[in-house]
């Protein structure tokens, strides 16, 4: 096809955050938003990226199919030689990761705001993932940051043809750029069968006396049940709600929590809940929830537990876990897992890229965050349908042999009465003013951090350290700093501050909080009531009402 350059100007704030650069659907869908971006990805991956291959999906939200073609147009004039497309430019974020792994590709973009609402006054979002299928690395982000600063032309060829989003197989557009489109799910099932005992998860979920509910949330993952839970696992179709994607999630936020998560809330929990156990997955199925029946298992104890049990329930891990990981902000409940597995652990910044390296480097088998992401190393990215089969063959396994059902909740109790107990919850207060918010930051980082030495006393809690979190790669040595507020306490519990880095506009407070409890009695507190003291303490030492305004928290996870 015929190159031509069109000429372009810089756009302001092209700067990719924890996730991808995600902005307002109408900004990327306007003027060359999208395509400066993708242009200036190309220009920082330079020599490299030419003569290579790239796959190219998303999570199905508007403007997705658009976008594909100006991003393949966009690939030809660069000298990719081959595109590999999802189907009806769909790929969950997992799936997308899967297919780099195993088809050896260059790298891959994936067209998602995740957990993000969709539509056309909604939120938009793209990321690079590089070759062993990982978010790209702070290095290429900033390079592509860089990029968009001084760009002067797009290369693109507009004479191309749109491409057929449905039709599955390749087409060649000249002699030396062709596209792919290839099936949504096929690779990514089959790693999932090389990962998981089908034939258990299969005799499990027809068992009469268990009974599963899965919600995709109008989202990507729809699109991947019914063949994974009904074809390949022989679940019932009556188990999958919302598994048809739309283009605007159904006007919903495919969040997978007890706040965005209304419909499947209210099957697990409303009077004493109709099923035995209830997950759900984001706008790109890289999130989950799991529940069991009127119990919620947290993001952060569900690695922890993943993790306990993963050797003895999931062929993929039959040999131990190699280690573990979490980041900052999510609980020890990971950290107590591995040090009585005798495995190696590491604690990195918000945000999953930090994971692919150790992961390359042999390092860890098993990571998680606690806003609801959960994966292990047979891909780079978090994974949301890895997480509801991590957790159906750890119940498989336990019932093996068992009369009355092994709930989720008495694997989660048992662990518990193992471990201890790491109480923890996040408190989101989304829409503040950026201004507020930075202020706030900075009276914590300037203001509190300083006064909280070791041994001086904040509410009725000790102080044992105080920082502004800096993670330094243990392969590459690379170093990310000011990750956020931390201030442990010499129990254990934990006070965190952030500001989020996925957010399209205005600024999103996160405080996490985290206390720990290895008294037997107390394992069974309701997780607000136990974390009170500790959640008074870090608002007053804050001041994030002073500097916000805001009474409450608008989510509480
Ligand atoms: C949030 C979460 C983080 C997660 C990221 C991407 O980032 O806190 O743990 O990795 O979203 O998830 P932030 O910077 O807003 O706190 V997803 O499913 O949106 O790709
Ligand atoms: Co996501």
């Amino acid at each position: 096809a015929q190159v031509a350059s069109v000429p372009t100007e810089p756009i302001e704030g092209q700067k990719t955050g924890t996730s991808g650069l995600r902005k307002k659907a109408k900004v990327f869908s306007s003027g060359n938003y999208l395509a400066n971006w993708v242009q200036s990805l190309f220009n920082a991956l330079g020599d490299e990226v030419k003569g290579q291959s790239i796959v190219l999906g998303g999570d199905g939200r508007w403007f997705n199919k658009e976008a594909a073609q100006i991003i393949t147009k966009i690939a030809a004039a660069n000298g990719l030689k081959k595109v590999y497309v999802g189907q009806d430019a769909v790929l969950a974020t997992p799936a997308a990761s899967a297919i780099i792994r195993k088809r050896g590709l260059y790298g891959g973009l994936i067209m998602s705001a995740s957990h993000n609402p969709g539509g056309p006054e909604e939120d938009w979002g793209i990321k690079f993932n590089y070759n062993s299928g990982e978010p790209a690395p702070e290095k290429i982000t900033d390079q592509i940051y860089e990029e968009t600063k001084t760009i002067s032309e797009i290369l693109t060829c507009p004479d191309m043809p749109d491409i057929d989003l449905s039709a599955v197989g390749e087409v060649q557009y000249g002699d030396t750029f062709s596209v792919e489109v290839i099936s949504s799910v096929d690779d990514y099932l089959e790693l999932l069968e090389e990962v998981f005992d089908f034939d258990m998860l299969r005799k499990f979920l027809s068992s009469p006396k268990f009974s599963f509910v899965f919600d995709a949330l109008h989202a990507v993952t729809g699109a991947y049940a019914e063949p994974i839970f009904v074809e390949a696992l022989g679940g019932s179709k009556d188990s999958l709600k919302n598994c048809v994607p739309k283009e605007d999630f159904g006007g919903g936020h495919p969040d997978p929590n007890l706040t965005y998560a209304k419909e499947l809330v209210a099957l697990m929990f409303d009077e004493g809940g109709k099923y035995d156990f209830g997950a759900a997955s984001d706008g790109d199925g890289d999130r989950n929830m799991i529940l069991g029946k009127d119990f919620f298992i947290t993001p952060s104890d569900s690695v922890a537990m993943i993790a306990a049990n993963a050797q003895e329930c999931i062929p993929y891990f039959k040999d131990g876990l190699k280690g573990v990981a979490r980041s900052m902000p999510t609980s020890g409940a990971l950290d107590l897992v591995a040090a009585k597995l005798g495995v190696p652990f590491f604690e990195t910044p918000t945000g999953w890229k930090f994971f692919g390296n150790l992961m390359d480097a042999g390092k860890c088998s098993v990571c998680g965050e606690e806003s609801f992401g959960t994966g292990g190393d047979h891909v780079r990215e978090k994974d949301g349908i890895w997480a509801v089969l991590a957790w159906l063959s750890i119940l498989a396994k336990k019932n093996e042999g068992a009369t009355d059902l092994v709930t989720v909740k008495d694997i989660a109790v048992q662990h518990w009465n193992e471990y201890g107990r790491n109480y923890f919850c996040r408190y989101d207060y989304e829409g503040c003013d950026s201004d507020s918010a930075n202020k706030m930051m900075e009276h914590l980082r300037t203001t509190v951090i300083p006064s909280a030495t070791e041994g001086s006393k904040m509410g009725s809690f000790t102080v044992a350290k105080a920082d502004d979190f800096e993670y330094t790669d243990p392969i590459d040595g690379s170093v990310a700093s000011k990750q956020g507020i931390r201030i442990v306490f010499s129990d254990g519990s934990r006070i965190i501050f952030r500001l989020s880095g996925t957010g399209s506009s205005g600024a999103t407070i996160r405080l996490y909080i985290e206390q720990y409890e290895d008294d037997k009695s107390k394992m069974l507190l309701d997780a607000q009531e136990a974390l009170k003291p500790i959640i008074e303490t870090a608002l007053e030492v804050s001041k994030l009402k002073e500097f916000t305004g805001r009474e409450k928290p608008t989510v509480i996870t």
